[in-house]
């Protein structure tokens, strides 16, 4: 399991440097964020990125993510062009040494939260997510949620959604598996690996539906195009935030396929209504044990990339909410010292 650490480049707060320091720290997750959803990301910028952050002493192994247009997820004749821009971006990114790449599949939101900041008890914030006020929303006045992406105005915000009115899971479905049939031998060829990440959350909303919400989403993706190369970002805080996926369960069934490059390993405290919050990494902080998660990618030789992906406000600490330095890097801290603990009492007793 190697250790990364996403950052946004150099509007970050969080810098390198301060990254560099966190022990056992393998890498940076990021992305090329100045070329329009779409187009090529050029090779000078991957590499600009790439020599950046390894004058930092660490590497970019992972991409998170490449975007995928709103015309591929619903099916327009403009995916095509697309589709060929997201392969040529794949190859370049190949050329530069990356090989794995995240992606989503999630119409127009991505992750949706209600609340950036909820006060904890202990003083810190958190992200948070209600279904109650998620579900008294009427889009149709224009969604005024914390994180939204005010880039869309309202007219075009309703128009997209208009388009998306034909957009049912069956046809999502066909428009994920026609992409991955174009793009699966694209990332073989690049010598990448793709990963999915799942929605989050893992269900249906604002009335669009959503396709990677559990294992059986999982397996279909995995059948589309049966490939190594086809794989999927398992993010614990997302799927586990729906109380009827076992997360690990989840990780003990695909981890060892073999194709589960990157794993996102966060904590959800989830109530029955399946509103939660994220809560701080350790297993009684929150719904999904992230000690038995970290044993099962054990068990199954995992020897891709890992990140802690979110953290909670801590010490005072502002910026990107999720994305402080001090939740995140107690995170990484406590994962691996999960996968040492875990190595060492097998060692003690004679196993592997
Ligand atoms: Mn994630």
């Amino acid at each position: 399991m190697k250790m990364t650490f996403r950052w946004y480049g150099s509007s970050d707060p969080v810098t390198l440097a301060a990254i560099r320091q966190i022990p056992g720290m393998h890498g940076i997750v990021s992305a090329v964020y100045d070329v329009p959803v779409g187009e090529v990301w050029p090779e000078e910028k991957i590499l600009a990125l790439k020599w950046e952050i390894e004058a930092s002493g660490l590497t970019l192994d992972v991409i998170e993510s490449v975007p995928v247009h709103e015309d591929i997820k619903l099916g327009k004749p403009s995916r095509d062009r697309l589709i060929a821009n997201f392969s040529r971006t794949l190859h370049n990114l190949g050329r530069c040494g990356v090989s794995t790449v995240c992606y989503n599949f999630m119409p127009v939101f991505d992750w949706t939260r209600t609340d950036l900041a909820r006060p904890m008890a202990d003083g810190s914030n958190s992200l948070a997510f209600s279904t109650k006020t998620v579900e008294e929303i009427d889009v149709s006045k224009g969604i005024d949620l914390p994180g939204w992406d005010a880039s869309y105005k309202p007219a075009e915000l309703k128009a997209l959604l208009a388009e998306y009115s034909t957009v049912g899971e069956a046809e999502l479905w066909a428009n994920l598996e026609y992409f991955l049939q174009r793009v699966v031998p694209a990332a073989e060829e690049a010598g990448i690996k793709l990963g999915i990440h799942p929605d989050d959350p893992p269900r249906p909303i604002f009335g669009l539906p959503r396709i990677v919400k559990n294992s059986a989403d999982i397996r279909r993706i995995f059948a589309a195009v049966d490939s190594p190369a086809n794989g999927l970002t398992l993010c614990t805080g997302s799927l586990g935030s729906d109380l009827k996926n076992d997360v690990v369960a989840l990780t003990r069934e695909f981890a060892p396929t073999g194709r589960v490059p990157f794993v996102h390993l966060r904590n959800v405290k989830v109530n029955a209504a399946g509103d939660f919050y994220e809560s701080a990494h350790l297993s009684s902080e929150g719904s999904v044990d992230l000690g038995e998660v970290v044993r099962a990618l054990y068990d199954a030789g995992f020897d891709g990339y890992a990140r802690p992906d979110h953290g909670r406000m801590i010490w005072g600490e502002t910026g990107k909410p999720g994305y402080g330095l001090y939740d995140r890097a107690l995170g990484a801290t406590y994962l691996n010292g999960l996968w040492e603990g875990t190595a060492k009492a097998y060692r003690a007793a004679g196993k592997a």
